[in-house]
C-alpha cells in the first residue's frame, strides 16, 4: 500500500517499454516500469504458442541504441522464433540493468490526473499508488486478447488456450485431437507447427488469408558477418522507408507505367524475397487501385492454389471475397501444405459459425468435433483495447475508454486531447504493426517522447497535451490517407471490425513511417506547434 513519487512510469515492458526506460533513466529522471507479467518481454512473454515467429527479419527487429548489443548478440535464423526474441529481450533487460526498476506481476488498475498537482495517481493491483509526472505507455497495439463468447466454455472437459496467454510450460501434444480457432498470422503458425505433432487437427476456418511464403535461413558466422557489416546503414536506413524496413517502395505513378509483365515481373521479385516485401514492399497502387490489386490478387492465389492438392480445399482456402493485402497478409511456411496431410481437417465456420463448446468439443452445424485441446488463435482488441482496459481517467475525470467508445482519435498515435502528459507509443493512429516493421516504428516514438519529456524539463514546464484543433487535424488526415486506400473497405482487425461495438476508423496511420517522422521531427524542431504546454 505504499505511495511512491516519480517522473514517469512506463507501463509494459516488452520492446518499446525495455527502451523507454533505459533512455529516460539514462537522461537522469526517475522512472519505474510495471508490467503484468512474470518477465519481460511483452508480446515475445505472451505469444509462446508453438510456432510462434517473428515475421520481420532480425537484422531490422532489434535495438539500434547500443553498439555493443549490435556486436555481441548472435541471431540463429533470419525470422527468429519466439523463445529466442524472449532471450534477447531478458538479456537486455540484464546487460543494462533494467530489471531493478521493473516490476513483474503488477498490473495498472486505475490512472487518474490531478489537475490541481499536475500529475498522475496511479494504482495497481498490488495496492500501490504512483504519483507521476507522466506516464508512458508501452502496452503494445496488438495485446488485448480477444477472447469469443463461445457458450458452453466451462463444460468442455479438455483444455483451452488462448495464443497469447500461452502455458509458459512445454505441452506434448502426440496423439492429440486439437482445434485451432482463427487462421490470421497466429492461427497459420499454430496449424503448420502443430500439423505434425497432433494426432487429428481441425482447423475452424472464418476467413481465409492470403498467406505469402515466408523465406527463412539460419544465421550462419557468414550472415552475420554480414548483417554487421550493414547495421551502421541498416541503423538509419529503417527510419526512411515507407514501411520501415531497408527496402524502398516506388513511387506511386511508377508500377502504372509498366507492362503486366513487368509488373508480374516485380511481384516475383518480391515474392522470391520470402518476406512481407511482398506485402508493404511492391509499390502503393496494390492497396489502392482496385484494377492492380486484382492483378497482384490473382498472382498470389495462384502461388497459393499450386501449393494445396485437393482442389476443394484450395477453393475454401483461397480468398474470394477480398482483394490481395487489405487485411494483415501473413507469412507462411508449410500452412497451405499441411492441408494435403491425412490428419488435418479444414472447417469451414463462415456458413456455419461456432455454436458451443460441448463436453468433448465443438459443436458447429450441429455436429460435435471431439477435441482433447482448443487452441483460441482469434486475435486481438487491437490499438485500443489495452489502454482502455487500464481505466484512464484524464481533465475533468474523462475516461478514455469513452472517449473512444464515440471515436478513436489521437494526435499523431503519441498524445490525446484532455489527458496531459499521457504518451502512447504505438496508440492509435500512428504508424504500428499493421504497415512498419514494428522495432522501427517502437524506437521512433519512443525517441520523440523521449526528447518532449526531456524538453519539458529544460523548459521548465510540467505538462504537455495536444490541443483539439491539432488532434481534429490529424484524425483529418489520418483519414485522409486511409481514404485513398482499398484498406477501407473490409472488416478487418485493422478497421477494428473484429470487435462488436467498436468505431470504426484504421487504426494505424498509412502515410509512411518516413513521411511520418519527417513530421515528428519538424514539430519537434518547431518548439510543438498544436501542443500546449504548461
Ligand atoms: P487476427 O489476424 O485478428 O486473426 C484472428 C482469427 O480468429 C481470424 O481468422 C478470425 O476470423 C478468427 N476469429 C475470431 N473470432 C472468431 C469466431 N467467433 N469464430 C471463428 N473465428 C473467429 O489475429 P492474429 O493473432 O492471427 O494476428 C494478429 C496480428 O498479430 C497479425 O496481424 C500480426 O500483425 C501479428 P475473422 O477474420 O474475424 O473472420
Amino acid at each position: 500500500m505504499a505511495v511512491r513519487e516519480m517522473d514517469v512510469l512506463v507501463v509494459g515492458a516488452g520492446i518499446a517499454g525495455l527502451y523507454q526506460l533505459h533512455r529516460l533513466r539514462e537522461l537522469g529522471f526517475s522512472v519505474k516500469s510495471l508490467d503484468a507479467a512474470p518477465d519481460v518481454g511483452g508480446t515475445w512473454y505472451w505469444n509462446a504458442y508453438p510456432g510462434a515467429q517473428v515475421d520481420s527479419p532480425a537484422n531490422v527487429y532489434q535495438y539500434w541504441f547500443s553498439q555493443e548489443l549490435l556486436d555481441e548478440w548472435e541471431w540463429s535464423e533470419r525470422f527468429p522464433h519466439q523463445p529466442e526474441i524472449k532471450r534477447y529481450l531478458k538479456h537486455v533487460a540484464e546487460r543494462f540493468d533494467l530489471y531493478r526498476d521493473i516490476e513483474l506481476n503488477t498490473k495498472v488498475e486505475s490512472a487518474d490526473w490531478d489537475e490541481a498537482e499536475q500529475r498522475w495517481d496511479v494504482v495497481t493491483d498490488q495496492g500501490d499508488t504512483f504519483k507521476v509526472r507522466y506516464i508512458v505507455s508501452c502496452v503494445g497495439m496488438l495485446s488485448a486478447p480477444k477472447v469469443p463468447p463461445f457458450p458452453g466454455h466451462e463444460d468442455f472437459r479438455g483444455e483451452i488456450h488462448h495464443t497469447a496467454r500461452w502455458p509458459q510450460h512445454e505441452i506434448d501434444f502426440s496423439g492429440k485431437r486439437v482445434g485451432v480457432i482463427g487462421t490470421g498470422a497466429t492461427g497459420i503458425q499454430v496449424v503448420q507447427t502443430l500439423a505434425s505433432q497432433v494426432e487429428e487437427l481441425f482447423v475452424f476456418q472464418r476467413t481465409p488469408q492470403y498467406a505469402v511464403r515466408m523465406k527463412n535461413y539460419p544465421v550462419d558466422a557468414q550472415v552475420m558477418a554480414e548483417w554487421r557489416a550493414q547495421y551502421p546503414t541498416l541503423k538509419d536506413q529503417v527510419h526512411h522507408t515507407f514501411a520501415g524496413f531497408e527496402w524502398a517502395v516506388p513511387e506511386a505513378g511508377w508500377a502504372s507505367s509498366l507492362s503486366h509483365e513487368e509488373r508480374i515481373a516485380v511481384l516475383e521479385e518480391c515474392w522470391a524475397d520470402g518476406s512481407l516485401k511482398m506485402f508493404v514492399g511492391t509499390y502503393p497502387e496494390v492497396l489502392a487501385v482496385p484494377e492492380m490489386n486484382a492483378e497482384v490478387t490473382e498472382f498470389v492465389r495462384a502461388k497459393i492454389r499450386a501449393q494445396i492438392d485437393d482442389p476443394e480445399v484450395a477453393a475454401k482456402l483461397i480468398p474470394s471475397d477480398y482483394g490481395y493485402g487489405l487485411y494483415r497478409v501473413p507469412l507462411e511456411n508449410g500452412y497451405f501444405e499441411a492441408f494435403n496431410r491425412p490428419n488435418v481437417h479444414l472447417v469451414d465456420v463462415k456458413a456455419n459459425p461456432i455454436e458451443r463448446f460441448s463436453e468433448n468439443g465443438l459443436v458447429v452445424g450441429g455436429e460435435e468435433y471431439p477435441l482433447d485441446m482448443v487452441v483460441l488463435a482469434t486475435g486481438f482488441d487491437a490499438g485500443t483495447g489495452s489502454l482502455a482496459r487500464m481505466n484512464i481517467r484524464g481533465r475533468g475525470g474523462e475516461s478514455l475508454a469513452d472517449v473512444w467508445k464515440k471515436d478513436i482519435r489521437s494526435a499523431l498515435g503519441l498524445q490525446i486531447h484532455g489527458f496531459p502528459n499521457l504518451f502512447t507509443v504505438a496508440g492509435p493512429l500512428a504508424p504500428s504493426t499493421a504497415f512498419c516493421n514494428m522495432a522501427t516504428c517502437l524506437q521512433q516514438q519512443v525517441d520523440w517522447i523521449t526528447e518532449a519529456i526531456l524538453y519539458l524539463r529544460d523548459h521548465d514546464k510540467h505538462s504537455m497535451e495536444p490541443t483539439a484543433e491539432r488532434e481534429e487535424e490529424w484524425v483529418r488526415h489520418h483519414d485522409e490517407v486511409a481514404n485513398t486506400t482499398l484498406l477501407t473497405s473490409v472488416d478487418s482487425w485493422y478497421m477494428g471490425a473484429n470487435i462488436e461495438g467498436k468505431k470504426r476508423r484504421l487504426l494505424s496511420y498509412i502515410g509512411g513511417v518516413d513521411a511520418y517522422r519527417d513530421l515528428c521531427d519538424e514539430i519537434q524542431a518547431n518548439d510543438y506547434p498544436g501542443f500546449t504546454l504548461a
